[in-house]
């Protein structure tokens, strides 16, 4: 584990990026406008378009509480179908719901996310599904119905991560939307492998044996250069996950000419601005 430090000063609070990715926000007071990158403001007023975002993982992966966390609430998201709102609690009727839905926090309502609603590796169907919605949603002709993100979840709190990336290559064959692979759960894993160690009478190299670990089992099974970052304790209505959205920045900074020909400039975080 990396102990250099970037600090992003942020309104009041500092937001402080470990070389690892994981972000942690000291003042966890301030309101969370959800946007820790502010591209070039000196453009013009361009309309806003709302940041679409589909999030897969298997049951249980902690998708939702990612999506409660960037847009700072505890609520549960409205579900439209259609234009047509939906009564459903998604974190309680998985099976009702699609991927097809969008999301949206009534706090933050500048991202639609679409869930995969326990995407588990090992069924082709399923994969079909996300694939085919991937596929559909790419090719939209507006930029506001288009796909512009996917977060790949892989949870750290049990012993299958190659099961749960098995996917990860197949999810987006086209390659036109940026998929960023989301490590959840990483305090888990780091509680995991202390309890290990400590089982074996060692306890005092806990974060390199966890990066060691990491590496062996997680990253490898990744190609190079794919953007990835680590979460940690997001089932916490404190905390941020800052990283994410820059690691989406980032990608979207390269996946421009694709995702978003007509773009003049983009203000990640809460929404795209288009000319
Ligand atoms: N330790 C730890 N627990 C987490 C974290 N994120 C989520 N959890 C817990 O994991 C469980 C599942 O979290 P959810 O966010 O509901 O996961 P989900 O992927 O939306 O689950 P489904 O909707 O059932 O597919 C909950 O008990 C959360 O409190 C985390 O970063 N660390
Ligand atoms: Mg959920």
């Amino acid at each position: 584990m990396g102990n250099k430090h970037s600090k992003l000063h942020h309104k009041s609070s500092k937001i402080n990026v470990r070389s690892d990715g994981i972000t942690s926000i000291s003042d966890s007071s301030r309101p969370n406008t959800g946007s820790p990158i502010n591209a070039n403001k000196s453009h013009r007023q361009l309309p806003k378009i709302k940041f679409r975002v589909l999030i897969v993982g298997r049951a249980d992966a902690g998708k939702t509480s990612i999506l409660q966390r960037v847009c700072d609430t505890t609520d549960s998201p409205v579900v439209f179908r259609g234009n047509e709102e939906v009564q459903l609690d998604p974190s309680m009727d998985r099976g009702e719901n699609s991927i097809e839905d969008e999301l949206v926090f009534s706090n933050h309502d500048n991202y639609i996310f679409h869930d995969s609603c326990g995407f588990e590796a090992g069924s082709n169907d399923e994969l079909a599904i996300v694939q085919e919605f991937i596929r559909q949603r790419s090719g939209q002709r507006q930029l506001q119905d288009r796909l512009h993100a996917i977060w790949f979840c892989i949870p750290m709190d049990n012993q299958r991560p190659e099961l749960d990336l098995r996917y990860f290559k197949d999810i987006c064959p086209d390659r036109n939307v940026p998929v960023i692979a989301v490590f959840t759960k990483y305090d888990q894993f780091l509680r995991n492998v202390k309890m290990h160690l400590e089982d074996y009478g060692h306890t005092d190299n806990v974060s390199d044996e966890a990066e060691r670990q990491f590496k062996e089992h997680y990253l490898r099974h990744l190609d190079d250069g794919v953007r990835f970052v680590r979460l940690e304790k997001m089932h916490r209505p404190e905390t941020r996950c800052n990283a994410l959205l820059e690691k989406t920045a980032e990608a979207l900074n390269e996946d421009v000419g694709t995702l978003m020909p007509s773009a003049a400039q983009r203000d990640l975080g809460p929404s795209i601005n288009v000319a």
